[in-house]
């Protein structure tokens, strides 16, 4: 049986990750294609409760920079075991919001662990599940938060643990992921996400049938 296909968006906050992963989970479906979404954290009943510790600090303290790495790793592994790597073995693409990219990026560029440590650290959880296509929504740091909180503002909701990081953590991020499309150039598809969505879709989906043709 072919495997399905595997396909992850990452990038700095507000560049529009979950718009585009459920726009492009519509259009595949429409198409007649088996897919389906995860995300991380998350995306398990046991990496759900592990996003609430990480997220929203559900353990009421603060969260050591070392036990974080392992928090996002463990999720990930789980997620892996539980969902991705059955999926893909049974022919159905997936499409993940965040992976492992993001703790190379996030804990990596934006907290100083060794770079090639995140990835080995991934390795372990992913096993055979690497991406076939990564796409990359860049985007300005400040142009991401504007949307971010113009969200919060909507949803009268506040910022998480993460997004209360500093502008130089996040423009550290930033920075990382145009470094790792660099290293990956066959896996990274780096899109400008200042673009307005249908672009950004337009762009995804192209990218898209060339995998699957
Ligand atoms: N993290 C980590 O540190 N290590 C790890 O290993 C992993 C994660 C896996 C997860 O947050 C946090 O965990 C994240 C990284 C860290 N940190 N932070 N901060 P999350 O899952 O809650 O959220 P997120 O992944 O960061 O997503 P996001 O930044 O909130 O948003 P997004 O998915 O990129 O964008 P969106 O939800 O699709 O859109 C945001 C808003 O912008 C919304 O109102 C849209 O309508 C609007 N939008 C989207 N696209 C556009 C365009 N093109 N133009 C205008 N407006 C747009």
């Amino acid at each position: 049986m072919k495997r399905g296909i595997f396909i992850t968006f990452e990038g700095p906050e507000g560049g529009g990750k979950t718009t585009q992963a459920k726009r492009l989970i519509a259009r595949l479906i429409e198409e007649g294609h088996e897919v389906i979404y995860t995300r991380e954290p998350g995306g398990t009943k046991t990496g759900e409760l592990i996003r609430d510790i990480l997220q929203h600090d559900r353990a009421g303290e603060p969260i050591h920079p070392e036990t974080e790495v392992f928090l996002f790793a463990a999720s990930r592994s789980q997620l892996v075991r539980e969902v991705i790597q059955p999926a893909l073995d049974k022919g159905v693409h997936v499409v993940c919001d965040r992976f492992a990219d993001s703790t190379t990026v996030y804990q990596g560029y934006g907290r100083g662990f060794d770079i090639d440590r995140m990835i080995d650290i991934n390795a372990m959880a992913i096993g055979k599940a690497i991406p076939d296509i990564t796409f990359l929504l860049d985007v300005d740091v400040d142009l991401g938060f504007e949307r971010i909180h113009a969200r919060q503002k909507e949803l009268f909701t506040e910022s998480d643990r993460i997004e209360r990081e500093a502008k130089a953590f996040h423009q550290k991020v930033r920075y990382g992921y145009l470094e790792l499309a660099g290293r990956w150039p066959e896996r990274f598809v780096t899109l400008d996400a200042s673009q307005d969505p249908d672009s950004v879709t337009a762009a995804v989906w192209e990218r898209v049938v060339r995998v699957l043709a």
